[in-house]
């Protein structure tokens, strides 16, 4: 790293689909992502699932499942970043994208799931949130407002505003390292992150198995696969 680190410096962590695709997950774009042959505007927009939610509930039923399976775990990156976390002398923020829970699985606290979370729900109706490890469905009554069919996954698709943007962009503001692991940088506000560590001069890196469509804005780019490059770049800045 050609970046000297202040001894209690501020890091703020991105991390997409690329950090949980060797734990078994699928990535979203690319040839057999999850939306390989699918429309994004299909499954992944609250009009997606006002005109079919018995596809879009299968969508995230089946990648619910999927993550409850007992082979898929934590992989040594997520590992890593806990690891970062509880040594670390400085703050270290996790922020992200990915809906499943194997950030938390591997130990990390200081976590923001800004597109949501695969295993809750709320009502559409009453806001009211739910824990949920088993399938949803359009039958569905909410236990406390007692309306049918208002139940979703607790997801943000294109066109909502993902959660606590500004709990973000306060860490982004006072961050001495930026990282951004396994995202592909087409997705919007996320995307800009690395701009908004820049302006408030932090150093930014990028890890990920090929450049993203950002990397050329990073002062370092780390090609590679997650359980690698994440293993190392957090060894050598906890050395
Ligand atoms: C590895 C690896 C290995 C593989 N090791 N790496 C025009 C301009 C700008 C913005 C917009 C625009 N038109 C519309 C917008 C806004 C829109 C947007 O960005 N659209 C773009 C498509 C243009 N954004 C929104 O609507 C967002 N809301 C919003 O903007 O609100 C207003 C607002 C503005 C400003 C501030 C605040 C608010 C909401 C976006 C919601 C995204 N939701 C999804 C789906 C739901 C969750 C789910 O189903 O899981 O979230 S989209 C999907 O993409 C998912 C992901 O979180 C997200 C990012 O994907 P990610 O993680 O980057 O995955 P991939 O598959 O793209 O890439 C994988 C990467 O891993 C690749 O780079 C590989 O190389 C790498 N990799 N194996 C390391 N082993």
């Amino acid at each position: 790293m050609n970046f000297s680190i202040p001894e209690k410096a501020s890091i703020v962590i991105l991390t997409g689909a690329g950090i949980s695709a060797e734990s078994g997950l699928e990535t979203f774009r690319g040839a057999g992502g999850l939306w390989c042959g699918h429309r994004v505007e299909d499954v992944a927009t609250p009009e997606a699932f006002a005109r079919n939610p018995a596809m879009v509930h299968e969508f995230y039923n089946m990648r619910r499942r999927g993550l409850l399976k007992p082979e898929i775990n934590p992989n040594p990156a997520h590992l890593a970043l806990a690891e970062l976390e509880q040594k670390w002398p400085g703050e270290v923020l996790v922020v992200t994208q990915n809906i499943d829970d194997l950030h938390e699985r591997a130990g990390t606290k200081n976590l923001i799931h800004m597109h949501g979370e695969v295993l809750k729900a709320f009502c559409h109706f009453c806001r009211s949130n739910i824990e949920c490890r088993n399938d949803l469905s359009i039958e569905m009554t909410c236990a406390k407002c007692s309306k049918t069919g208002g139940i979703r996954p607790d997801i943000v698709w294109f066109g909502e505003m993902p959660y606590r943007m500004d709990e973000i962009f306060d860490a982004l503001a006072n961050c001495d390292l930026f990282l951004s692991i396994g995202t592909s940088g087409n997705v919007y506000p996320a995307a800009g992150f690395v701009s908004e560590a820049l302006r408030h001069d932090a150093f930014t890196a990028e890890l990920n198995l090929e450049p993203s469509l950002n990397a050329s804005i990073f002062h370092e780019s780390l090609t590679g696969p997650a359980t690698e490059t994440v293993v190392r770049f957090v060894n050598n800045l906890l050395k």
